[in-house]
């Protein structure tokens, strides 16, 4: 039985007021709770580490659900504590915040989220056992049921070789209701990138069923790889950028790779607490590291132009890991995983400069790789910009080009709705008084249409005409055609019977083919037929499209039949503009189906190649357009 002196009974107090509101100390009495009480002393082994005097933790997940951590450091301390009178080492599991280094010197690996020390662990732990070897001695100090002294430190072995402390707990179902159990996945992730973190230190992770070893030689090169290792993207620099500083007592780490991906992988840590909300200590590298890339591509002559690197270049395809070791750090935002230090930003500034820069000049093959992979990202991102003005440009010019042109029709159903590209004004006139303005829009075009087959697209939106149907349309173009929005089911190439009607319905196709093509496809293009002659006799008026049929119409008609061959479309009035080519009713068009994209793509090259002469006659007899129903 322990007598319980006044001071114990202080320290049980404060164990109590743990147990009390656990929430307050550890975030949560669920699995992460549990998880957190791992860490704290994961922690105060790492720190070990940190300082200097080991380099090796063992941590083991027992089959009765207890975790052992172990590390070969120097032992903590257990000479009496001057004031209270206790081994230093229980002060350290018995009072809260007793965390704090005695020398004060090193930093205290916990911000925020964790240091609040070994006591609290304690505090919500079943039972809890601390071994130390220390002078050659084996200690042990046991307690049970939330940090109450079950045995005092007493000497358990002599002649012991070596140093370190095994703390091995298991925390209290009575506190932890829902689970008490580590899961092994959840310590083996964050061994590992602690390994990562902490170069050189060695990491062992047993459990019930398996052990596993983590080290990294390379420090956060080694991160770096193991983060890419599954990347589907590929690195594009033979050698990891690393380098690493130190000012005002401020360490900073970094390792940097670039893939083609265009992912952004940044992990920053402070220490060795990831900080995912940023903060600080990125915003200061990713100055540097702009600095420097511009820098060094200036150098480089990389530049065309105005081109240099803004912030938002550097990130596609970037992993990078970034570490720091500081005093004081703050922490702020949602989760408190932002460091909010001002001082910081300078520094991590200052250091990746000097960093940064030194390992470009080493390096410069490394550094003309990566360069080159960030101007793609600043080439891509111009070459966006330069499009959107276009469109922007474009859309305005389109609308202005097209008010007075456009004949809307008052039906306001896309699905009912029909487009006419008429081809020269006087027809258009025609079209626009012969035609059915409830679901009839007629747009004459003037001009020559571009051939848009070897056009840049700047010049293709240069074309009036062309703007003209874009933005009558109203879907859009090129990669952003959205067939849903189209304006109209129906979009008819109305030209003359004759060789330039032919030329100027082969432009338009081409055009669509190449900047609406989902519109060609899925069948909303057509050719409007107008008749080659009128024949006449009396009052009855027969209209032939061809040859043959006006044959026909001399037989049904007889041979006194007076009959009138158009040269084009602007010699039928509006009447018979709607009876011979307008109407539903008795209108002949040729639907354009497209089979097969590559074999249009042939016959387009073949039409609309270099070459002018052959084209001219193949141009009406071999078109792609095939008969359909109409
Ligand atoms: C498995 C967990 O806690 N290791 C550990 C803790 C301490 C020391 C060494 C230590 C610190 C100092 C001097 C010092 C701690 N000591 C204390 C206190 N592993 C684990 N290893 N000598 C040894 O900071 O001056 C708290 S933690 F307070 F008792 F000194």
């Amino acid at each position: 039985m322990q007598t319980y002196t006044a001071e114990s009974i202080q320290v049980l107090e404060g164990l109590e007021a743990v147990r009390k509101r656990p929430g307050m100390y550890i975030g949560s009495t669920g699995p992460k709770g549990v998880h957190h009480c791992a860490w704290e002393i994961i922690d105060n082994a790492i720190d070990e580490a940190g300082a200097g005097y080991s380099d090796a933790i063992r941590v083991e997940l027992h089959p009765d659900g207890s975790l052992s951590v172990e590390d070969n450091g120097r032992g903590i301390p257990v000479d009496i504590h001057p004031k209270l009178g206790i081994p230093a080492v229980r002060v350290a599991f018995e009072q809260l915040h007793a965390g704090g280094k005695f020398d004060g010197t090193v930093y205290k690996s916990a911000g925020g989220l964790h240091g609040v020390g070994a006591s609290v662990v304690n505090a919500l732990s079943g039972w809890m056992t601390v071994e130390i070897k220390r002078d050659g001695k084996r200690y042990r100090l046991e307690y049970a049921n939330g940090g109450h002294l079950k045995s005092d430190l007493t000497i358990v072995e002599r002649n012991v070789k070596g140093t370190g402390t095994k703390v091995i707990f298991k925390p209290d179902l009575l506190i932890f209701k829902e689970t008490t159990a580590f899961s092994p996945n959840t310590l083996r992730n964050r061994l590992q990138e602690l390994a990562f973190l902490n170069s050189g230190l060695r990491i062992i992770l047993k459990t019930p069923t398996n052990e596993a070893v983590f080290s990294s030689q390379s420090g956060l090169a080694g991160f770096v790889e193991f983060i890419n290792k599954d990347s589907d993207s590929s690195p594009v620099q033979k050698k990891i950028i690393q380098f690493k500083g130190e000012r005002d007592q401020v360490v900073v780490e970094c390792a940097i790779q670039y893939n083609d991906g265009d992912n952004e992988d940044l992990f920053s840590f402070v220490n060795n607490i990831p900080t995912i909300e940023g903060g600080t200590h990125e915003s200061g590298l990713r100055t540097a590291m702009t600095r420097v890339f511009n820098t060094f591509g200036r150098r480089g002559g990389i530049f065309k132009g105005d081109e240099s690197f803004i912030g938002d270049d550097l990130k596609d395809g970037l992993t990078c890991v970034l570490s720091l070791k500081v005093a004081e750090p703050q922490f702020e935002g949602q989760t408190k995983t932002k460091l909010s230090n001002s001082e910081i930003e300078g520094i991590v500034q200052s250091i990746a400069n000097e960093g940064l820069s030194a390992f470009f000049e080493n390096n410069a093959s490394v550094a003309k790789d990566v360069l080159s992979r960030v101007l793609a990202t600043t080439k891509a991102r111009l070459a966006e910009k330069k499009a959107k003005e276009i469109k922007k440009k474009a859309k305005d010019a389109g609308a202005k080009a097209l008010s007075g042109k456009l004949a809307a029709c008052s039906e306001r159903n896309p699905k009912a709705n029909e487009l006419f590209l008429v081809e020269g004004d006087s027809a258009g006139g025609s079209a626009k008084t012969g035609r059915d303005r409830k679901f009839q829009a007629i747009l004459p075009l003037r001009g020559k249409v571009l051939n848009t087959y070897r056009a840049k697209l700047d010049k293709v939106l240069e074309n009036e005409e062309i703007r003209s149907i874009i933005t009558a349309i109203g879907a859009g173009m090129g990669k952003e055609f959205d067939l849903a929005r189209s304006n109209y089911d129906k979009v008819c190439i109305m030209t003359d019977a004759d060789l330039d009607g032919a030329h100027i319905r082969t432009l338009l196709l081409t055009f669509f083919y190449r900047f609406m093509r989902p519109l060609l496809f899925a069948g909303h293009v057509y050719i409007a037929q107008s008749p080659l002659y009128k024949v006449e006799k009396g009052k009855e008026v027969r209209y032939a499209y061809d040859d043959n049929e006006l044959k026909a119409a001399f037989k049904a008609l007889g041979r006194s039949a007076k009959v009138q061959r158009y040269k084009g479309l602007g010699e039928m009035n509006p009447d018979q503009l709607w009876e011979t080519t307008l109407n539903p009713a008795n209108r002949r068009m040729i639907q354009v189906t497209i089979e097969d994209a590559v074999d249009a793509e042939h016959k387009l090259k073949v039409l609309m190649g270099d070459q002018v002469e052959p084209r001219k006659e193949f141009l009406m007899e071999n078109i792609v357009f095939e008969e359909g129903d109409f």
